[in-house]
């Protein structure tokens, strides 16, 4: 098994120089109808802190209550040669790992791989999947029974872990439903422009490898930030149906590390959420300040370490800045 070096500029279309994101490889579901039937402590969910993906997952498995059910590895911020990788435990099950960029040291909030001990986030991808040939992603729920993994698309996980435990859950976390039936249609709808244009339009501005790929990727940013600001602007609590859906939480990842990484490091400037876009900035301070799931997954210091640690392409001294003043403002 090797651990395979991967560039963050790989990701690059060589033709254009726009970013082109890679489809997920595991698209397994957990639930009472699925072969991976919702078990307490059968799943294990590697993510970073740094990564909005990841993110949503942990937001969703807070407002949910699947803490119990499903226990979690933080991978250290630094991404660098050999991907992702764990911080030391007291001793290492796989052998030692062959790129060695880094020695392993501890970083607060980051773990070991509580599982099995591993190096590499590379080597949970392996173990499920020898031939494995694409990059090595978080978010990644496995499987401790069949030993493999079940998913690694975040917007897939959300919706397992949103229905799938429901059985066991008590009324209220039952209740909770983040893609509730009869606002299918405008999440889906909402979804979509915000991925693009937001949740991806941020990567697209950053890792853009020409100047004409990095502006045709602001102006859409920039507009659907406004489109937003102006949504928000009646007061809402909420993005759709005055209740709490997977539509914040997938706003939320990327507009809570806006101003402290994509504003600077991805070069998102045309405004700052906090002087720019005001009725976004009331919604964000909502949910951080006022819903522990959303505040209590939000690492500042793993979401600054990592991006501008680790895209030495992007920032080559890795000075991680210490601005803005405050992470996110006070309500
Ligand atoms: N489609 C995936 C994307 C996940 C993703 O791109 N994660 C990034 C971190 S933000 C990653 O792990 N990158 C590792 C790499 O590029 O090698 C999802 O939404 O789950």
């Amino acid at each position: 098994m090797s651990t395979v070096t991967q560039k963050i500029t790989d990701w690059a279309d060589k033709k254009d120089g726009s970013f082109k994101r890679q489809t997920s490889t595991f698209r397994a579901v957990i639930g009472p109808d699925s072969h991976f039937l919702p078990e307490k402590g059968r799943y294990h969910l590697y993510v970073s802190y740094a990564c909005p993906w990841a993110h949503r997952t942990l937001i969703v498995r807070a407002l949910k209550g699947l803490e119990e059910y499903i226990d979690v590895s933080v991978v250290h911020p630094h991404m660098l040669e050999g991907g992702w990788h764990f911080v030391k435990p007291s001793d290492f099950t796989s052998n030692p790992a062959p790129v060695s960029a880094h020695n392993f040291d501890s970083f607060p909030g980051a773990t070991s791989d509580q599982l099995n001990g591993l190096h590499y986030l590379s080597e949970v991808y392996y173990a499920a999947s020898p031939e494995y040939k694409a990059r090595f992603t978080v978010p990644v729920v496995w499987d401790t029974k069949e030993k493999t993994i079940v998913n690694n698309e975040s917007s897939e996980i959300i919706r397992f872990f949103n229905t799938g435990f429901n059985e066991s859950l008590s009324d209220k976390e039952k209740e909770l439903d983040l893609y509730p039936e009869e606002l299918r249609g405008e999440i889906d709808e909402l979804n979509e422009w915000v991925y693009n244009d937001v949740n991806n339009g941020v990567y697209k501005c950053g890792f853009a490898a020409t100047q004409e790929a990095y502006e045709k990727a602001l102006v859409p940013l920039r507009d659907a930030l406004e489109r937003l600001d102006k949504l928000f602007s009646d007061g809402r609590e909420f993005l759709i149906g005055g209740r709490l859906t997977e539509a914040d939480v997938r706003l939320y990842t990327t507009i809570v590390r806006y101003d402290p990484v994509y504003h600077g490091h991805f070069k998102c400037n045309w405004g700052s959420i906090r002087h720019d876009y005001p009725h976004i900035n009331r919604w964000l301070k909502n949910l951080y300040w006022n819903y522990p799931a959303f505040k209590d997954t939000t690492d500042f210091d793993h979401i600054k370490e990592h991006y501008y640690y680790s895209h030495a392409h992007i920032n080559p001294t890795r000075i991680v800045p210490l601005g803005p003043r405050v992470d996110i403002e006070p309500l």
